[in-house]
């Protein structure tokens, strides 16, 4: 959970998503999630199947986002599922007892929810204002210190993180960041990646 790089595709500028994802990797990022919300599912899958030769390289876990059916067939390490997305219990039920199920909670009662009915970390944010996903809105501090307190499964903070305040996440309670933009939007990713890594021993 401690630099959780969740995928873009939109500044690749030549490379492939695998060759991102590497990069990502070699540069600290300890979780990767392939996340694409404009591919079928079958697009998904074979996608998610160049990556796991990465990232089974690696020995570090792929989620992927939303789609269950997709991870159950193409044997990711888990997903990751909104409030909106298939519940819990069918996913597990879909996955199997050891396979990841991450949930992204903006309160303390869906925190505690998710929880109960068995997710193994939880996403919560936007901490911080962000372009990348449009459909969100800014949790305060406060409520990520109220989240992270509430449950003992590790919350990684998301939305909008960078260089420039992942110090403000600093006694938060959280296990790690995800990252998109500051990660995958950087023409070396492997640097990026690095210094966020650096700077998480101040604030986790
Ligand atoms: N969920 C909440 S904010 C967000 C997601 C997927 C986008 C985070 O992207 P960035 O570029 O790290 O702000
Ligand atoms: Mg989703």
């Amino acid at each position: 959970m401690r630099l959780y790089a969740v995928t873009d595709d939109r500044w690749l500028r030549g490379r492939t998503l695998a060759q991102a994802v590497e990069e990502a990797i070699l540069g600290g990022a300890t979780c990767i999630q392939l996340r694409d919300k404009g591919r079928s599912s079958d697009e998904l899958r074979a996608q998610a199947e160049e990556l796991l030769a990465v990232t089974r390289r690696y020995r570090v876990p792929l989620i992927l986002n939303d789609d269950v059916e997709a991870a159950a067939a193409c044997g990711a390490d888990g997903v990751h599922l909104g409030q909106d997305d298939m519940d819990l219990s069918r996913a597990r039920k879909l996955l199997g007892p050891d396979r990841i199920i991450g949930v992204s909670a903006h309160t303390v009662e869906e925190a505690l929810a998710a929880e109960k009915s068995g997710a193994d970390y939880l996403g919560a944010g936007a901490v911080f204002s962000t372009g990348t996903k449009q459909d969100t809105s800014v949790l305060p501090m406060e409520r990520l210190r109220a989240i992270c307190g509430a449950v003992s499964i590790p919350v990684a903070a998301i939305g909008g993180i960078g260089e420039e305040n992942a110090a403000r996440l600093a006694g938060s309670g959280i296990a790690g960041i995800a990252v998109v933009s500051a990660i995958f939007g950087a023409q070396d990713i492997r640097q990026a990646a690095s210094r966020l890594t650096g700077l998480l021993q101040d604030v986790l």
